[in-house]
């Protein structure tokens, strides 16, 4: 399965009613002037960040949304009822372009703000609006306007504060749900993560919203494996958490292959404040574990031992997190920004 954080919709707004021609009929008035009502206006097609959607996914399913029709407006001078808007939620983080694919149209970064992006039609004027003095009995009307039509190109980029990296089956899955109320799929074989979910990590008061990604492999950056272009989710993360298997044999080698990728990638992702987390101390007789942490802080390093499957050492990497994002706030979202 391909991961999903491109899109392409068609959006079209409300067509506005027609205007409408009619004129009096009533008992003892031979000739009554025109009534003809105007016709309503097209419902608008809005989009509106929401937080909790984490992919583009649902846009797969369903590329064409159209607003309500303006109702046509009616004789005894009745205007047409309105037509309802829609409302396209989208998670936050999600880039709208226009058909191009190249000028953005806006950035949808926090819950609500609806914006509209397609306008409904105006409604047509009614014959009753075209009455002078001269020019009693008119049968001119309008029609009411054509919606706004128009292809629009979305695309996702998560809004996460910590990125988990790893080598496929490291455990990082495993870990985000220890971490968070994210549940993805846990599996003992490689690309078990074929796209990025988010989980909440909640300690105390602070908030952090957590991106599980799918592994790397040496030539990702060639495009092996899953290729890296998933990394895109976690360029704008305050944090990489780099998640090593202790009892891989070369934790070393490993964590050289996921440099030399996440560098290949973008160079700045290396100057990214980072936590390097042993995984599977389970497996590995706990003096390995002293071992290769001092070697990691030989390399100036910040290290942890967990054992993600055990659960151990997690409330302090729990703790860890908290004091090192509280630091600095540039990348943390606000409360209420996340899901
Ligand atoms: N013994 C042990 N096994 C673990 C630990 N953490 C994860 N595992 C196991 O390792 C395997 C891979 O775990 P995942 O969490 O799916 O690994 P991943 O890094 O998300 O893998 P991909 O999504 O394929 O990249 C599973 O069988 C887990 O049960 C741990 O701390 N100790
Ligand atoms: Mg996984």
């Amino acid at each position: 399965m391909k991961f999903v954080d491109e899109a392409k919709i068609y959006v079209e707004a409300g067509k506005g009613g027609n205007g409408c021609v009619s004129f009096r009929r009533e008992k003892f008035v031979p000739r009554g002037g025109p009534d003809g009502g105007d016709g309503g206006k097209g419902g608008d097609v809005i989009i509106s960040g929401k937080s909790g959607l984490a992919s583009l996914m649902d846009f797969r399913y369903k590329r064409v949304y159209r607003a309500e029709n303006g109702k046509h407006g009616s004789g005894k001078d009745k205007t047409g009822k309105d037509g309802r808007d829609i409302t396209i939620h989208v998670p936050l983080g999600t880039i709208v372009y226009g058909e191009d694919g190249a000028t953005p149209l806006c950035e949808i970064t926090r819950e609500g703000e609806p914006r509209i992006i397609a306008k409904g039609g105006r409604g047509g004027r009614g014959n009753s609006r075209f009455q002078t003095s001269t020019h009693r009995t008119p049968l001119e009307f309008d029609y009411g306007e054509e919606g706004e039509g128009r292809h629009l190109y979305l695309t996702l980029k998560l809004l996460a504060d910590i990125g988990l990296v790893g080598l496929p089956n490291a455990g990082k899955s495993t870990l985000i749900s220890c971490l968070t109320d994210a549940r993805p799929k846990i599996g003992d074989y490689p690309f078990t993560t074929l796209r990025p979910s988010l989980g909440v990590l909640q300690d105390g008061d602070t908030t952090f919203v957590v991106a599980d990604i799918p592994g790397i492999i040496e030539g990702a950056s060639d495009g092996k494996g899953l290729g890296v272009s998933f990394l895109k989710h976690i360029e704008r993360t305050g944090m990489l958490l780099i998640i090593l298997d202790i009892s891989s044999g070369s934790p070393d080698g490993d964590y050289r292959i996921l440099l030399s990728e996440l560098g290949s990638y973008n160079e700045e992702l290396l100057r990214r404040k980072r936590l390097i987390v042993l995984n599977k101390a389970d497996l590995v007789p706990r003096g390995d574990c002293a071992e290769w942490e001092s070697f990691f802080m030989g390399k100036g390093e910040q290290v942890l031992s967990v054992s993600a499957l055990k659960r151990w050492g997690i409330d302090r990497l729990k703790r860890e997190l908290a004091k090192r994002g509280s630091g600095e706030g540039d990348h943390k979202a606000p409360l209420g920004d996340v899901s």
